[in-house]
């Protein structure tokens, strides 16, 4: 595959955003979407939180990579090597999640940046990536990823409590919205988003027909050290994995 170009880090270093076409192919994206419905990783890992807003997200989240197709997608050479050149130094893994939005039911994310949680997880540095694959048509409709280009630069926001969720201040939100763009972040399945980890980012709740699911994978730069004694992100180099591993996982999904 071809990796992101200079242009496309420019890009990034000025939105805190990018987002790349067609990364996972459909077979590829049909085996992510059965091990969503049959696969115990996402059973086991599954809870629902209130979105402050009368509604649950609900999502699965793991720490560690393991011998699965989540861990194929998290160690696939067209994430990480993205990863390593946009964070312009070795990456480890630090997590994989699965969020659920599902048509209907599925709620509300509050803006926030995800530093301003990682931050209380003791982690020194935003040098820090998430990658959003989608897994479903995400549209305005059901509920897709809103950010506001180029909020990375404010640097990190005070966070407080929202129903179970963690948002940015209400009045930074306000400020930031007249200062920034909003994006609504169209994709198809198979494409990602690479977003910078102070990135204000939110989504709507979901009353549409159609689900609209995600596979997140956050990766910490390895040098940038965990303080305290969580210690969450992994502290060795992410492994690569080759271009085949995911749908070699097919069998044990
Ligand atoms: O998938 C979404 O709509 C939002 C998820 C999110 O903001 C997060 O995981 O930090």
């Amino acid at each position: 595959m071809e990796y992101l170009t200079p242009d496309d880090v420019a890009a990034y270093e000025r939105d805190g955003s990018v987002i790349v076409k067609d990364v996972f192919n459909e077979a590829e994206i049909a085996a992510m979407i059965g091990a969503v419905e049959e696969g115990n990783r996402v059973a086991d890992t599954t809870r629902d939180r209130d979105d402050g807003d009368g509604r649950i997200t609900r999502l699965a989240i793991w720490h560690e990579l393991g011998d699965d197709i989540w861990s194929a997608v998290s160690t696939s050479p067209r994430i990480v090597n993205n990863v390593r050149i946009l964070l312009a130094e070795e990456t480890a893994f630090f997590h994989g999640k699965v969020i659920f939005k599902e048509a209907g039911t599925g709620g509300a994310w509050q803006w926030h940046q995800d530093y301003g949680y990682w931050y209380n997880q003791g982690f020194a540095f935003p040098r820090m990536i998430s990658a959003f694959i989608a897994l479903d048509e995400a549209t305005k409709e059901n509920g897709c990823l809103q950010v506001l280009r180029g909020s990375h630069q404010l640097g990190r926001l005070d966070h407080g409590k929202i129903g179970d969720q963690t948002g940015t201040d209400t009045d930074r939100i306000s400020a930031a919205e007249k200062l920034f763009e909003r994006q609504y972040c169209e994709m198809s399945p198979g494409s990602v988003l690479f977003f910078h980890c102070n990135l204000l980012h939110t989504s709507d709740k979901n009353t549409s027909a159609k689900d609209r699911r995600a596979f997140i994978i956050c990766y910490n730069a390895l040098g940038n050290p965990q303080l305290g004694n969580r210690k969450t992100s992994e502290s060795r180099p992410c492994p690569v994995s080759a271009d085949s591993a995911i749908l070699n996982q097919l069998s044990v999904a």
